[in-house]
C-alpha cells in the first residue's frame, strides 16, 4: 500500500518532472543532447525514481497518458533550448512496452514535434532490446512506421535480453544503447571488451551509430572512445539533472 495509491492524481497534479543527462561524442566531448528520465514528485515522498513506480503505471495502464506527456514535455523541451539558443541539442525519451504497442503512437509524437515546429531528428526514442525483439515481425512494422515518419529509433539495454545479429540486422532502428553492465568492468573483463567492440563493429555495419552508457571512469572513457563508440553518457560527466541546472553543466563543460 501507500504511495502507489497516489498515482492516478500525480499527473493532474503536475508531480511529474523530467530530469537530464548529458551525452557526449567520444574524443572531443561535444555536448551532442540528453536523455530525459522521468521523476515523481511525490508530496510527502519527496522526489521518487522510475524503480519506484513505473511497472506500477504500467500495470495499470497510467503509462499511457503518463508517457504522453512525457513526449509532448520532451517536444516543449526542446523547443525551449532552441529558443535558448541550442537548437543543435538532441533529446532521447524511453518508450515502455505499452506505447510502443500504442497503435497511434507515431502519429502523437508526429504531432507533439509539430506543435512545437521540431525536426523528427532530434527526438529519439528509446525501446528496450527486450520489447524490440519480443515479437520481431511486428516491431520491424512499427519501426518501419518511424522510420517513414524521420523519427529516430535507439535499442536500449542492449546486449542483455535474446537479441541475436540475425535480429539485429532485421530491425530498421538507426542507433543502438549498449547496457551499462558490460561497461562496468570493460577494463577487468577482457570477455566483456571483445563483446563490446563487436557489438560495436557490428552496429557500425549496419550504419547504426552506437551510445555507451554508464561512463564511471576515465578509464572506460578512454577504451570506449579507441573502440570507436560515437556517444557517451555516464556518471562521469553528469548525473540526471533537472532543466534549470543545465547552465551551470555548459558552465562546468566550457
Ligand atoms: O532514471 P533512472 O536511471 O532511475 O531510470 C531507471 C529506468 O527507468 C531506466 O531504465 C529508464 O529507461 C526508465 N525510464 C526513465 N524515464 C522513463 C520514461 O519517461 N518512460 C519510460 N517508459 N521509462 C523511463
Ligand atoms: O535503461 P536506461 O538506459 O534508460 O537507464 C538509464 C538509467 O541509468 C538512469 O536511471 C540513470 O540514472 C542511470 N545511469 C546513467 N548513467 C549511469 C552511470 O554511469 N552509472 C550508473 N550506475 N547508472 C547510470
Ligand atoms: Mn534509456
Ligand atoms: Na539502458
Amino acid at each position: 500500500a501507500g504511495i502507489l495509491q497516489d498515482l492516478p492524481l500525480a499527473l493532474e497534479q503536475h508531480q511529474f518532472e523530467l530530469w537530464f543527462q548529458p551525452k557526449y561524442t567520444a574524443g572531443d566531448h561535444a555536448l551532442t543532447g540528453f536523455e530525459a528520465l522521468l521523476r515523481w514528485r511525490h508530496p510527502e515522498q519527496g522526489l521518487l525514481l522510475p524503480g519506484v513506480f513505473l511497472q506500477a503505471l504500467e500495470d495499470t495502464g497510467l503509462i499511457i497518458p503518463v508517457g504522453n506527456w512525457v513526449i509532448q514535455q520532451a517536444c516543449f523541451q526542446l523547443h525551449q533550448w532552441k529558443q535558448q539558443g541550442h537548437p543543435e541539442w538532441s533529446l532521447a525519451i524511453n518508450l515502455s512496452p505499452t506505447q510502443f504497442e500504442q497503435h497511434d503512437i507515431v502519429d502523437i509524437v508526429s504531432e507533439s514535434l509539430e506543435r512545437y515546429n521540431l525536426s523528427p531528428t532530434q527526438l529519439t526514442l528509446e525501446i528496450t532490446e527486450s520489447v524490440a525483439f519480443k515479437n520481431l515481425s511486428r516491431s520491424v512494422e512499427i519501426l518501419n512506421t518511424f522510420s517513414e515518419a524521420g523519427i529516430i529509433v535507439s535499442i536500449d539495454d542492449f546486449g542483455t535480453g535474446y537479441s541475436n545479429m540475425l535480429m539485429l540486422k532485421s530491425l530498421p532502428a538507426r542507433e543502438l544503447k549498449i547496457d551499462r553492465v558490460f561497461i562496468k568492468d570493460i577494463g577487468e573483463n577482457s570477455k566483456n571488451m571483445k563483446i563490446v567492440s563487436t557489438i560495436i563493429d557490428i552496429a557500425h555495419s549496419m550504419n547504426m551509430r552506437v551510445v555507451a552508457e554508464g561512463i564511471e571512469t576515465p578509464e572506460q572513457e578512454l577504451l570506449l572512445t579507441r573502440m570507436g563508440c560515437g556517444v557517451l553518457q555516464g556518471f562521469l560527466y553528469a548525473k540526471p539533472i533537472p532543466a534549470n541546472r543545465i547552465p551551470e553543466l555548459i558552465q562546468r563543460d566550457s
